[in-house]
């Protein structure tokens, strides 16, 4: 493709493979406006990985880690004020204020654009602009979408090449007139003649933008996770929320895990696979990969992080993972709690914000039981146990993560790349709750798991920039990546259960669960993890009609004797304190949950508010 030479601006340099012209056009545009030096367009390779890591380390981004005992695996430490999602910078621009919702920062789109130019006009002078095509799914699969990323920051290309379906491919798929979601992307840090950069460049002003009707994503000013891989929360949650609204499809925030039951007297076990929804940094990565404590058990992972589900042939819902690769938290994961994850790490990672170790490794908090005796924290400072006892200091942020393939990952599930999906036999929703909300408890139906989902609460992580530990609702873990108005996406999930069963398919079980009650000394009482499995094979029993349990006033819960305890010493009296259900604190969270539906009230499901009346009257009885 020719490009006419225009005076100051980057030649587009589109390869021979790119047939779309409207693509062509909209990164000429895009160049116009950010003023990149040179236009770049990333092939996928393993060559252009290396090269592109390469110039990291030589920039300072990144620090290559000892090759014997992390192959290939690269450390980038991020500016300290550009750490994690910033949700109070991010925006649904839709036409009307309504669509956006409540729960969501709004600009009109005029409004946002004519903010959003000023910063974006030369904001790449001085960078490369790497033009960065990725498919979420797999390529091709009807359930699939594809997007292209221009961003000046390599940290992106090579960390998209991870956790998308990205390179040359993409362009075959789109052909010369596909549909893609156009992503625009900067740190907002231009560079003057010989101004030297720094190793992380970002901006103190950030904006996170959407414009859900042209579907369009616009990000300003951070280099980190979901602020700057746009093919995660952006699009894959925000952008295709709405896309699944007005195509009879869901994108959640959730994980998908195959669960097989043992094998007995020669016949093959059951499998079921099943989607749950947890807020970020709430064990989800965990979930997916958990080793089961009951013996016979196995568990693979489909996705931790995102799912998009759609009506199949037979009316049931098929889910992908539209992701490639785990952007997950660090801090935490050790061998005892996750060693799938640890054992995915081996190779051929990128670590962001964890400690380095004094001979080229990492560790983060958590990690193992007795820390190395000195470190470079995540800020580049030293690190002992001893300054750490004195100042506090973590040698890793706590929202660290990393960025690592999903096929390194050992209990991958046969099918993750299938692009039909698997079918969904049961939804989990779980929040952080130190109190309140008992162990596992069973929708009777699915308007009450609809019910459960949206009132869901959770105590504020590190995932999000802002105060930890605080309990917020959070609507099916969705609540910072929603793309329009939240009381809309209730109708959505509630029509979504009527047409499964207008088609005469089952539809998933809905659950409830929290791991994390804590007891008198503000320990966790549940053991977690692989003993998760536990309440997992409950549910796969009640799906298959061979478990029992009780009413409560929520839905149906097991009692002590109908979860399977073999191999954890586990009393009586410890289930009572994660499983017991307090007046008082039900009384106080309802009056949340009425709390929330009059913030949501306008285009609040009336199934919703009849199902929030009946639980106060059951309660109240
Ligand atoms: O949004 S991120 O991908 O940075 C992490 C998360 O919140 O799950
Ligand atoms: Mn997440």
């Amino acid at each position: 493709m020719n490009q006419p030479i225009m005076k100051g601006v980057a030649a587009i340099n589109a390869p021979a493979h790119v047939k779309h012209q409207k693509l062509i056009n909209w990164v000429a545009e895009m160049a116009a406006l950010t003023k990149p030096d040179t236009i770049y367009w990333c092939d996928g390779s393993q060559e252009e990985y290396d090269r592109l890591c390469a110039q990291m380390v030589a920039a300072g981004t990144m620090k290559k880690l000892n090759e014997a005992k992390r192959p290939n695996s690269y450390l980038a430490c991020s500016d300290p004020t550009d750490v994690a999602r910033v949700e109070d910078r991010t925006y649904i621009c839709s036409e009307k204020k309504e669509d956006a919702g409540p729960t969501n920062n709004w600009m009109a789109p005029a409004e946002m654009r004519a903010t959003l130019n000023p910063l974006f006009d030369g904001c790449m002078q001085g960078r490369t602009m790497y033009v960065v095509p990725f498919s979420m799914g797999p390529l091709g699969s009807p359930i699939a979408h594809i997007g292209v990323e221009l961003s000046d920051s390599p940290y992106v290309a090579v960390n998209m090449r991870i956790m998308t379906r990205m390179g040359k491919a993409v362009f075959d798929v789109l052909g010369s007139d596909g549909d893609f979601v156009p992503c625009v992307h900067t740190v907002g840090a231009p560079l003057a003649a010989g101004q030297q950069d720094v190793a992380w460049p970002c901006n103190a002003t950030k904006y996170i933008v959407h414009y859900p009707e042209t579907r369009e994503i616009w990000s300003f000013g951070s280099g980190y996770g979901g602020n700057a891989l746009l093919g995660k929360k952006c699009f894959a949650l925000r952008i295709a929320s709405t896309m699944g609204r007005d195509q009879g499809w869901l994108a959640e925030h959730m994980l998908i895990l195959g669960v097989e039951s043992p094998a007995v007297n020669g016949q093959p076990g059951k499998k079921h696979y099943v989607a749950a929804a947890f807020p970020s940094a709430c064990g989800k990565t965990n979930f997916a990969m958990l080793i089961p404590a009951i013996k016979g058990w196995k568990v693979t992972t489909i996705g931790d992080d995102i799912a998009w589900i759609k009506p199949g042939q037979d009316g049931r819902l098929y889910a992908i993972n539209p992701e490639a690769g785990y952007f997950g938290v660090a801090p935490g994961t050790n061998t005892a709690t996750n060693s799938n994850c640890m054992a995915s790490l081996t190779a051929n990672t990128i670590f962001t914000n964890v400690a380095l170790t004094d001979d080229g490794d990492v560790w983060w908090e958590g990690m193992t039981k007795e820390a190395p005796a000195h470190l470079i924290d995540w800020q580049g400072k030293d690190w002992t146990p001893a300054i750490a006892k004195e100042t506090g200091a973590k040698a890793a942020h706590p929202n660290a993560r990393f960025t690592v393939a999903a096929t390194q990952n050992p209990v991958i599930d046969a099918a993750w790349d299938d692009p039909a999906g698997v079918p969904i036999s049961a939804f989990i929703f779980g929040g952080r709750r130190s109190t309140t909300v008992p162990l596992v408890t069973e929708a009777r139906n699915w308007v009450e798991g609809v019910y459960m989902a949206a009132t869901m609460g959770s105590e504020t992580t590190a995932a999000a920039a802002g105060q930890q530990g605080v309990v917020r609702r959070d609507p099916f873990a969705m609540l910072p990546f929603m793309g329009y108005n939240m009381s809309d996406y209730f109708q959505h999930w509630l029509d979504m259960g009527k047409k499964i069963a207008a088609a005469g398919a089952k539809q998933p079980a809905i659950f409830c669960v929290n791991w994390f009650r804590t007891d008198e000394n503000g320990k966790f009482v549940w053991p977690g993890f692989g003993d998760n499995m536990r309440v997992l094979k409950w549910m796969l029993d009640r799906i298959e009609g061979n478990a029992n349990g009780v009413e409560n006033v929520f839905g149906i819960t097991p009692t002590f004797g109908d979860l399977n305890w073999d191999g954890l010493q586990f009393t009586q009296e410890q289930f009572n304190t994660i499983t017991s259900i307090d007046k008082a604190a039900w009384e106080a969270e309802l009056k949340l949950h009425t709390e929330l539906f009059e913030k949501l009230a306008y285009h609040l499901p009336a199934e919703l508010e009849a199902t929030r009346v009946a639980l106060e009257k059951r309660l109240a009885a």
